[in-house]
């Protein structure tokens, strides 16, 4: 909704947000204080890490992008891939 929070991954030169039904799910693992999120993402599994605020395929952990909870305000590239500017 309009005042809650967004999650944000990192793109090459900016953030992009993540679509509204990972928005939510994340959200919701982050609020019941759990300590990572699993998300299907174009079919493939990727974990959130609440502590490290990274996001990485659960296939493989070291390709990495940090990711950001904040207002819905802040300047984005676009929504999961697509572009909004
Ligand atoms: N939501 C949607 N697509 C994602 C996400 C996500 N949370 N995470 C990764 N991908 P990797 P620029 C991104 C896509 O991390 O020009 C953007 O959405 C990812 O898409 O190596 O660098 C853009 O579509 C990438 O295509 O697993 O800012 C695109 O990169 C693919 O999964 C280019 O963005 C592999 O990412």
């Amino acid at each position: 909704g309009v005042e809650g929070f967004q999650w944000y991954y990192e793109g090459r030169n900016g953030w992009w947000k993540y679509d509204e039904r990972s928005n939510s799910e994340l959200e919701n693992a982050f609020n019941n204080g759990e300590s990572e999120c699993t998300l299907l993402l174009a079919g493939t599994l990727y974990i959130v890490d609440f502590q490290a605020m990274t996001q990485f395929r659960r296939s493989d952990h070291t390709r990495r992008r940090r990711v950001q909870r904040d207002t819905p305000r802040l300047p984005a590239k676009g929504i999961a891939g697509i572009r909004t500017n």
